[in-house]
């Protein structure tokens, strides 16, 4: 058997993951690590069998305790974050927690026992593109994060290169671009249209809305990571990705289309202070090295379902739309 440690597992991608594994890997028995921060829910994890899956309720910034875990692993999986950069534009502070303070503590917990890590990060940490730029990112791009959450998580994997270089710690780095699916919290941009569009709230639309973003399904990233995790060289990054480049405006459009309504019917908001241009993931290296491939490759039809998923899971977003939208018009957003 095969223990490995998913922490952030309570959350949109990380019980992605868990569900996957726990499919794919027979023999592999999962601890999840997760503080359910506003964004952790174990309805995430519901349907998963118990004696294939543990739930740990914890700070991974509790040293004691990650050693402990750690202590009987074969293997880390480290989704656990503070994920929205709209927050950290608001309170910087949880993100120095969580995303550095709670690596670091994780990464000497790993080094102390030998056990093989791997660190989940965002294409956000190459900062952004030109619209009419030709080139993407590769795992070569230099660093040039922008806000308090992507340099909070460029903070990170430059910990985890420290430690693999200083330490021989066994571990892999990948960063992949924007993910979309259930589950996601309806902060984030697709689910916070859906709902919108579900509650009679008109969308809302940063600035111009040019802004491109580089979209993969949840589940492609869980089967890109498993792969990673297994067959990656241990020290090297893998960039991930689908080619799945989208301006935010298309995004809102084709919503309001699926979803029956007039594809004008959204407001433009205030930006986003110091908002990203553009992201794009060259993602050779993975499909070439790993022979890793995505398998969502119609947005429209993933958009379709995921549409689908939030209106006839109303009961696991309903309680939060309120705060949510109120935090949101506090900024004129
Ligand atoms: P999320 O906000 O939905 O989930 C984060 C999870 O981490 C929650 O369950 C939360 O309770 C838990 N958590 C937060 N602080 C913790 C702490 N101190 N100790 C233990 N658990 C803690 O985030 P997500 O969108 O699922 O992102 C997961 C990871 O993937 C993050 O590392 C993020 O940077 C990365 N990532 C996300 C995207 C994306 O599009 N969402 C893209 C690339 C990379
Ligand atoms: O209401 C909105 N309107 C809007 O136009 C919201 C919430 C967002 N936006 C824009 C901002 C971005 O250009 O949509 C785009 C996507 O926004 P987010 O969902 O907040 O994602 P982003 O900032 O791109 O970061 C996401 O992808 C990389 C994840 O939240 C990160 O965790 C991940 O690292």
């Amino acid at each position: 058997m095969v223990e490995v440690i998913v922490t952030g597992g309570a959350g949109f991608i990380g019980s992605n993951f868990v569900h996957h594994v726990v499919a794919e890997r027979p023999q592999w028995h999962v601890t999840v690590l997760d503080k359910l921060t506003y964004a952790g829910n174990l309805q995430n994890l519901s349907g998963l069998p118990e004696d294939r899956v543990a739930f740990v309720h914890g700070d991974i910034a509790d040293a004691d305790l990650v050693d402990s875990l750690v202590a009987k692993a074969d293997a880390v999986v480290h989704y656990a974050a503070e994920s929205h950069n709209d927050n950290s534009l608001q309170n910087p502070r949880p993100f120095i927690d969580t995303n550095l303070i709670g690596t670091y503590t994780l990464l000497e917990a790993v080094r102390r026992h030998g056990v093989r890590f791997h660190h989940i990060s965002t294409d956000e940490v190459y900062g952004d593109l030109e619209l009419d730029d030709p080139n993407r990112f590769t795992e070569h791009t230099a660093y040039n994060p922008s806000s308090p959450y992507s340099s909070t998580k460029a903070g990170s994997d430059l910990l985890v290169r420290a430690w693999i270089r200083s330490f021989g710690v066994q571990a892999t780095i990948s960063n992949c671009s924007n993910n979309y699916g259930p589950y996601q919290h309806i902060e984030k941009f697709i689910p916070r249209q859906i709902t919108n569009v579900l509650s009679g709230i008109r969308p809302k639309l940063y600035g111009t809305g040019l802004n491109v973003r580089d979209w993969i399904h949840t589940n492609d990233h869980s089967s890109a990571v498993l792969t990673v995790l297994e067959e990656g060289r241990i020290g090297e990054t893998y960039l991930i990705g689908a080619n799945g480049e989208k301006n935010n405006k298309t995004v809102i459009e084709l919503i309001l289309e699926l979803m029956g309504k007039n594809p004008h019917d959204f407001d433009h908001v205030n930006d986003r202070p110091g908002h990203d241009m553009r992201y794009a993931i060259d993602s050779t290296k993975l499909r070439t090295e790993l022979g890793w491939q995505p398998t969502f490759t119609d947005f429209r039809s993933g958009l379709a379902d995921t549409i689908d998923w939030y209106s006839t899971h109303r009961e696991w977003w309903q309680a939060q739309k309120d705060e949510v939208e109120e935090r949101y018009a506090r900024v004129g957003q």
